[in-house]
């Protein structure tokens, strides 16, 4: 029975290094992932390399190395760059690998088994950059629309999938599941596209030889986008581990940008189906981050590397800064500007100065220790934190994950105006007003472990750092939702330590 909850990023190519771009989509996801496991579900969170792509091929070929020298080569880059942001993926499944090319196989065998996978001959444009067979009508200047790069024609013998026979089953499943493909105007430019009628789709490559042969016929490789989509069933156990298999698939949610959303969204299915094999829940299409207007992309060299970034911003500041400042859906640029604005504003006179005024006054008032929460139980922020768990949890379990942030930093604004507005630096000089001081700092108190509980899986480290400072003895990756999420859960007597800045101010 399924019981795990299963997010994807797409398998990267591994002709470069990663940038701002794949590092966005991954980010996304491991916030999905983290938030899940806070609420207690069994998570599997998978990445990995596509590594069967001719792009990959012709780098190799060009340093005067095999692909597979070539891959191996690029793995510890890409892991290397998931390891600093923090990414905690379950699996990182490579295409080359033989768990993967042994079931990719199965898969593909099972849909020429069942008549859904024949011989023929494709003649056509073909852009190697994209790995997609094209159609006149779509070249702009003979040349790729996306990579603005001469397209190849091809006229070779390839099996097809009858994509055409799933036109019908899979606007029924549009229809059914309305949430299928989000945001909803990517939904529609779907659903128009299949309604405008499904040719069959090369599965084969003959004049290929980096690729998994076909079994029945190996002198034909699988088409890279085929093998590719499979890495999703692969890496849960299909054909391998059935048990596994099925308790973790189908995927809760694929994640992407749109230059791969029609694959995820019309080919994926449509294999599934014919395969007998579940559909997953939900695609998920962010923005394309640009660079001059235009998308971020290896191809064209446009790709900022995301240590140059974090080196300066450190690894929650980045992390944040792309969720909070680009709607998670919409295309967005990036800017030096813009993000040391978004740190000074956000983080270092936001989040990081509450978490220091607090502690001090705590430190300085109560000798450093947790004082008793107010009686009445209607304070500001007890109020507002409910508020805040409920609509994070909302927003988070949708996938609308600036506006899970945007509440999260609205909260930090409150709690900062509300300390403006009770002064509790007035409220010191009168010992009459002892028990209003004591209760003020336990609700800012409660609201910064709230913070750092629900920061968790956006800024893993700077959470951690608050929850230290805040002095509970809990470890923060064991609690889970709702349970600590309700208000008044700090105990009075705990020791705080103050500790450094959480987000220093910075200069440009
Ligand atoms: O397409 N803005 O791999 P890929 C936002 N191997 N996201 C971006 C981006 C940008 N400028 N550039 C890249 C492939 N991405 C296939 C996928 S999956 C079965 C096979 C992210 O290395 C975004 O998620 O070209 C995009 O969909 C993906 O990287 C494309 O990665």
């Amino acid at each position: 029975m399924k019981d795990t909850f299963y997010v994807t990023t797409p398998i990267y190519y591994v002709n470069g290094v990663p940038h701002i771009g794949h590092a966005y989509t991954t980010v996304a996801c491991d916030v999905i992932a983290r938030y899940h496991r806070l609420r207690g579900e069994a998570v599997f969170f998978l990445t990995g390399t596509d590594e069967h792509s001719q792009n990959v091929a012709r780098i190799a070929e060009e340093n005067g190395v095999s692909p597979e020298e070539w891959t191996d080569r690029m793995i510890p880059e890409w892991k290397r760059v998931w390891e600093r942001l923090q990414i905690s993926y379950d699996d990182f499944i490579r295409t080359s690998e033989e768990r993967h090319t042994r079931a990719a196989q199965e898969f593909v065998k099972a849909l020429y088994e069942r008549g859904d996978v024949y011989l023929g001959t494709y003649e056509g444009p073909y852009c190697v950059s994209c790995e997609e067979f094209k159609v006149e009508a779509e070249l702009v200047d003979g040349q790729c629309p996306i990579h603005r790069r001469p397209v190849e024609h091809l006229s070779e013998e390839n099996y097809f999938f009858r994509l055409s026979k799933y036109q019908d089953a899979l606007l029924r499943h549009y229809e059914d599941n309305p949430d299928f493909v989000v945001p909803e105007e990517r939904r529609n430019e779907m659903l128009s596209f299949i309604r405008g009628g499904l040719r069959d789709l090369s599965v084969s490559r003959k004049s290929v030889t980096w690729g998994i042969p076909l079994p029945w016929d190996p002198g034909h490789v699988i088409y890279v986008w085929v093998d590719a989509l499979l890495n999703y069933v692969t890496a849960a156990g299909f054909g391998l581990e059935e048990g596994r298999f099925r308790s973790v698939w189908p995927a809760d949610v694929h994640v992407m940008a749109n230059d791969i959303v029609r694959f995820h969204s019309v080919i994926w299915p449509a294999m599934l189906m014919a395969a007998g094999v579940p559909i997953p829940r939900q695609i998920c299409v962010h923005g394309y981050m640009l660079v001059g207007g235009e998308k971020m992309s290896k191809t064209r060299l446009t790709g900022i590397h995301p240590f140059e970034l974090v080196d300066f911003f450190g690894v929650d500041a980045y992390r944040y800064y792309f969720l909070r400042e680009i709607t998670f859906g919409r295309d967005g640029s990036f800017s030096w500007e813009s993000m040391l604005a978004r740190y000074n504003a956000d983080l270092a006179n936001g989040w990081g100065n509450l978490a220091s005024r607090v502690l001090a006054m705590v430190d300085s008032y109560f000798d450093g220790v947790v004082p008793e929460p107010g009686g009445d139980g209607t304070g500001v922020l007890s109020n507002l934190g409910g508020e805040l768990v409920e609509r994070f949890d909302a927003h988070m379990t949708t996938l609308r994950l600036t506006d899970a942030v945007a509440s999260l930093d609205e909260f930090v604004r409150e709690a900062n105006r509300y300390l403006v507005e009770v002064a509790p630096w007035a409220l010191a000089k009168d010992a009459s007003r002892r028990r209003e001081l004591e209760a003020v700092l336990y609700e800012a108190l409660e609201g910064l472990r709230l913070i750092a509980l629900l920061a968790f899986p956006i800024m893993p480290e700077a959470a951690g750092r608050l929850w230290e400072q805040l002095g509970i003895d809990d470890r923060l990756e064991d609690e889970r939702l709702p349970e600590a999420g309700r208000w008044g859960r700090l105990q009075p007597g705990t020791k705080v330590r103050r500790g450094d800045s959480l987000f220093p101010r910075l200069e440009s």
